[in-house]
């Protein structure tokens, strides 16, 4: 253990704790733009770059970086010193000097953590002034908008897209005030290797990345002829709640309906049904394989960041990937097939728009292969946060809101589909089914345990009918990766991998109000998406009277001719 003291007041720390740390449990607390430590997925982006954090420290001549100077015996450190602060006013108005100063039209106005610096070191006057980067924007892909003038080069989503995606995506293009970060020979998003999971917004400090914003073009379609339908991801309703200052992982799914039928959508349904319908294809295809001898393991294939990560880097792997489209792209596909004959519209007069926690849905939304004969199956896909926004602007008093019910036929699900939002969700879900379909028995304790929480790859083996079928799950690119190696080297002996691209599943998603490094606040989400399981009258999909329904009435058989042509893709190397 190391004894110091910090702004006289005495602390003993183990080796190798840096000032940061040290002063944290003094309850002290050193501003920092570039740290952040996202320990329970082993991320600590500790580059140094911002000088923010600077203290003084006795003996040393030159002030040093809070975040990353470990403490040593004896130190005597003053954070609060008027040369540390001055310090430290200084660096962020250089950073000021060459930033937009757009903050009441920026995406991140109040989600900045520059603008909140700014504000909590009480700066009136930039005294700087001198030339500023005018670098273009790039607006290229459909998911995340760049923009590097507004980038301090923190490198927390280089850290981010590195070493936790193990993608590679972003780096440090140039020298001194030309710096960007940027695609390899500074590409459009578009036509780079980036899988679009978002994680990279989830961390940025500033506006220099967010997502497409599509909220003009869904009020524009609200305000037209078109019947226009909204469908919401499991993990939007366990979040949605904090924009409107509840504690994470609050249930909001009834004033969520409420709210999104007074924002004027004509009908509201659940992505939670299109993703029993998943669990009903995916089981089916995982028993078809293991009775088949189909190529094992089966890998879920609801996560777009995680498809296109697949697509570019493992293409020898392509025939593993479970075929079902992802829950929100089936719910599109029978929004304008099952649900239009139903109502009497044309496939043509009905706009599908997904909420989700997620901006790669908004790349797949437009995948070829995903459409029907020409239309998107699902038109437009707004975050958490662009739906709280919409709410926010129409003046609705989210808290106060009654609890609606969805619509039907699509708004019916069971507790199995709400899990998929949290990591290890989908296989336990599917696992649910499986059991049952495979055995004829009842599942009497439906909760696997050992699949949850936030370990990057978990494990664990169930008896079914004598058989011992090995399940993995893993969350973050970079987990993904590793297991996808494994299976590559022949030391894998799975039979079914849950994969998401996003650390936490999309409880964590790049689309969800932002947890400023905050990772309770994951786990409270996650702890919501159980409780709301638990609350569920039913908690197997294939229980759910609507699933039965549909499959009676329209698909016919699971994993059959028409569930095949409506349900399930292909992969593009
Ligand atoms: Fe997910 Fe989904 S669970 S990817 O994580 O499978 O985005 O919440 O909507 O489609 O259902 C995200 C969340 C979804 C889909 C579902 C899946
Ligand atoms: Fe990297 Fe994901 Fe950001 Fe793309 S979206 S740059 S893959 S972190």
């Amino acid at each position: 253990m190391v004894n110091l003291k910090i702004n006289g007041r005495e602390v003993e720390v183990p080796e190798g704790t840096t000032i940061l740390e040290a002063a944290k449990k003094l309850n002290i607390k050193i501003p920092t733009l570039c740290h952040l430590d996202l320990h329970d997925i082993k991320f600590v982006n500790q580059s140094s770059s911002c000088r923010i954090c600077v203290v003084e420290v006795e003996g040393k001549k030159n002030l040093q970086t809070a975040c990353s100077t470990a403490v040593s015996e004896g130190m005597n450190i003053r954070t609060d010193s008027r040369r540390a602060v001055k310090a430290r006013r200084t660096v962020l108005e250089l950073l000021l000097s060459n930033h937009p100063k757009d903050c009441l039209v920026c995406a991140k106005n109040h989600d900045c953590e520059l603008q909140k610096l700014s504000a909590d070191l009480g700066i009136r006057e930039v005294r700087y002034e001198g030339e500023m980067n005018d670098f273009p924007i790039d607006n290229s892909s459909l998911s995340i908008v760049r923009d590097p003038n507004k980038c301090i080069l923190c490198k927390r989503c280089e850290t981010m897209c590195n070493n936790v995606q193990t993608v590679h995506a972003l780096s440090e293009i140039g020298r001194g005030f030309d710096t960007v970060i940027g695609t390899a020979f500074n590409l459009p998003m578009h036509e780079s290797n980036c899988t679009f999971c978002g994680q990279c917004i989830a961390v940025c400090p500033t506006g220099a990345l967010t997502e497409v914003n599509k909220i003009s073009k869904v009020w524009k379609e609200i305000n037209s002829d078109k019947v226009v339908v909204v469908q919401t991801a499991p993990a939007i309703r366990v979040a949605l709640g904090e924009e409107f200052g509840m504690e994470p992982g609050t249930q909001v799914t009834g004033k969520m309906v409420s709210a999104l039928k007074l924002l004027g959508f004509d009908k509201v349904y659940d992505t939670d049904f299109a993703a029993d319908l998943t669990i009903m294809e995916e089981a089916t295809e995982l028993m078809h394989r293991l009775k088949h001898g189909g190529r094992l393991p089966i890998l879920t294939s609801c996560c777009p960041g995680w498809v296109k990560f697949i697509e570019h880097n493992f293409q020898d792997m392509l025939d593993i990937p479970s075929t079902c489209k992802s829950p929100h792209e089936m719910f599109g596909t029978l929004a304008k097939t099952y649900l239009a004959e139903k109502m009497g519209h044309k496939p043509e007069d009905i706009i599908v728009v997904s909420v989700m926690p997620c901006v790669a849905k908004k790349y797949e939304a437009a995948r070829p292969e995903l459409g029907l004969g020409g239309t998107k199956a699902v038109d437009y896909v707004l975050t958490t946060r662009e739906l709280a926004i919409m709410i926010k602007e129409s003046g609705i008093d989210f808290a106060n809101l009654q609890d609606e019910e969805f619509d039907n036929p699509l708004g019916e699900s069971s507790g199995a589909s709400v899990i998929f939002g949290a990591t290890g969700g989908v296989i336990e879900a599917a696992l649910r089914t499986a059991y049952e379909f495979m055995t004829g028995e009842t599942l009497e304790d439906v909760e696997f345990h050992s699949l949850r929480g936030m370990d990057g790859i978990k494990e664990a083996s169930v008896t079914i009918n004598g058989e011992k079928i090995n399940i993995a799950v893993c969350h973050g690119l970079g987990n993904a990766r590793s297991i996808l190696e494994k299976i590559q080297r022949g030391e894998a002996n799975y039979h079914a991998i849950e994969i998401m691209a996003c650390p936490g599943g999309c409880i964590g998603g790049g689309g969800q109000p932002y947890h400023h490094g905050d990772m309770s606040i994951l786990k409270k989400r996650m702890q919501g998406i159980y409780n709301e399981d638990r609350g569920k009258a039913i908690r197997k999909s294939h229980e759910n009277p609507m699933i039965k329904k549909i499959y009676e009435e329209y698909i016919g058989e699971p994993y059959g001719e028409k569930a095949h042509e409506l349900l399930h893709t292909r992969y593009i190397p």
